[in-house]
């Protein structure tokens, strides 16, 4: 027996990932399958919210002492702050208030960052036994690549800002924010690893409240997913860091003092994990830390009966998940997709597992009457030529005849996916060569499988962000009916009520 109450795929990550991302960074080896909290160390003056407080060595070490006992994976030491306006520091200065504290706590055996963007300041810092270096101009600063470069094993985290603290709010003009902080990560990615820098030892951060108004902080964490998707689509891979503990966004939005931001932080920091971040940097470890323990609770009921739905299925269906696309533009085309849809749940090696809503689009490149679409996420024996040969033998009894490229039809059956695999024959394509460009494909399958992973290319939800965001006129969607309407009887197995989306 199924458990419909769950999605039948393997969560691979909270953000689709397939296999945990590692992060290779100085002495260790972080596996990224569990959130990693940084705890912020400030040996400075003037930091936004601590400043002052542990410019003294010992005070320092003290309350980095306190963060590591309550449950900071990592600390960054920072010397120069880097907000708004702040004094810029003297390489000589910045080391002098970093050394003593940092060669005593890269004796605890927990991960140390220097947060800096000086290159004498990195080479001294790894020297001294620093496993990464931080930097919030993502090695920009002249001479930064290499020094870090010149290290065989630091790891680095590349933050996206512009310009320095006295001139970043004026830089905050976007006409994209997710679009631009992409391209720009990418790029210095792309340069840390041309510069010898290993993909595994680099981390990337969005850089909230740096060259920022609130409002790119906020659209920048609502559309995380599709920042990340963004990335891959250009070929990065990489964890996501994301800082926005006790910042002036959080103070914006709540109306809070910096000493009374921690709810809106925790707050932040939850939306963020749920979004893709993989490492947190924060002041408050401790609440972090609970916050993640609730998450990650759920996360693993959730992704423990999903691999038990999987289990189930697999004496009878290769316990792969396929998604199916259905749609039409000729006739009764709902009448025809509630037939089709029929017509797959009897045949016996095919297990329906998921039926979206239907939606109505508009004909992509070509003209005709709108369609109406909707996605089946089903498990099968059948190997994907074979359910192929199924699906087109349906588009046929419906009536199908293919008189021209894109001519309207009375049944379109697209496998989009058959679990993970990649196939490039002069039949089949998988996934679907034009998948991630459909939002009539991505709409239906964000509904029913959100953290399904499209190989090469992340989860269905993150790729339909980012396509939502770029989506032009012609790929207007319209939700027209609910699961539970179009398919009737089936709706009961299929889509159990606490499973169908709201609108
Ligand atoms: N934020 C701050 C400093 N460094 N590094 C990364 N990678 N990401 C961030 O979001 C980030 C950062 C600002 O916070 P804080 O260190 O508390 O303040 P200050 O720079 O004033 O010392």
């Amino acid at each position: 027996m199924h458990d419909h109450t769950v999605p039948p795929f393997v969560l691979a990550s909270p953000h689709g990932h397939a296999a945990p991302q590692v992060w290779h960074t100085g002495r260790f080896r972080l596996v990224l399958d569990r959130v990693h909290v940084m705890g912020i160390v400030n040996v400075t003056p003037d930091s936004f919210s601590d400043g002052g407080q542990f410019l003294d060595p010992s005070a320092a070490i003290s309350h980095a002492e306190m963060l590591v006992a309550r449950g900071a994976d990592l600390l960054d030491l920072g010397a120069e702050s880097t907000r708004l306006n702040a004094t810029p520091v003297a390489a000589e200065e910045e080391w002098q208030r970093l050394q003593p504290v940092l060669v005593e706590v890269v004796r605890w055996g927990v991960p140390v960052s220097v947060d800096t963007h000086k290159p004498e300041v990195m080479r001294a810092a790894l020297e001294a036994g620093a496993d990464l270096i931080n930097d919030v101009r993502a090695l920009t600063t002249p001479g930064a690549l290499q020094a870090l470069a010149a290290h065989d094993s630091a790891g680095v985290c590349l933050m996206h800002s512009r310009g320095d603290p006295s001139t970043m709010q004026t830089l905050a003009q976007y006409d994209d924010v997710v679009e631009e902080v992409a391209t720009f990560l990418a790029e210095r990615f792309q340069a840390a690893c041309a510069a010898g820098i290993a993909a595994e030892r680099v981390l990337l951060d969005p850089g909230y409240g740096f060259a920022k108004a609130m409002e790119h902080s906020v659209e920048l964490l609502a559309r995380q997913e599709a920042l990340i998707a963004r990335l891959s689509q250009a070929g990065v891979d990489r964890p996501l860091l994301a800082g926005l503990s006790r910042k002036g966004t959080v103070g914006r939005l709540t109306g809070r003092p910096v000493a009374q931001r921690l709810a809106g932080s925790l707050a932040a920091a939850l939306l963020a994990v749920q979004r893709g971040a993989r490492v947190l940097r924060v002041h408050d470890v401790a609440e972090t830390v609970d916050v993640l323990k609730v998450w990650q609770a759920v996360e693993r009921v959730e992704a423990r009966a999903v691999q038990h739905a999987v289990e189930d299925g697999s004496n009878e269906s290769s316990g792969e998940t396929v998604a199916i696309g259905l749609g039409a533009n000729l006739g009764d085309a709902r009448a025809t997709l509630a037939w089709a849809l029929q017509q797959l749940a009897a045949h016996p090696a095919v297990q329906l597992q998921r039926v979206s809503s239907l939606y109505r689009t508009r004909p992509v490149d070509a003209e005709g009457p709108d369609y109406v679409n909707a996605v089946v996420l089903l498990t099968t024996s059948l190997d994907p030529q074979a359910l192929l040969g199924f699906l087109q033998g349906l588009e046929l009894q419906a009536g199908r005849e293919r008189p021209y490229r894109n001519a309207p039809r009375t049944l379109d059956l697209d496998l989009l996916l058959y679990g993970q695999r990649k196939l490039n024959t002069q039949e089949l394509t998988l996934p679907h060569p034009r998948l991630h460009e459909r939002r009539f494909v991505l709409e239906p399958l964000a509904e029913v499988a959100p953290q399904l992973h499209v190989p090469g290319q992340g989860s269905a939800a993150a790729l339909c962000a980012a396509l939502r965001a770029r989506a032009e006129a012609d790929q207007a969607v319209e939700c027209i009916e609910d699961a539970q309407g179009w398919c009737g009887a089936f709706a009961s197995v299929l889509v159990p009520a606490s499973q169908q989306v709201k609108r």
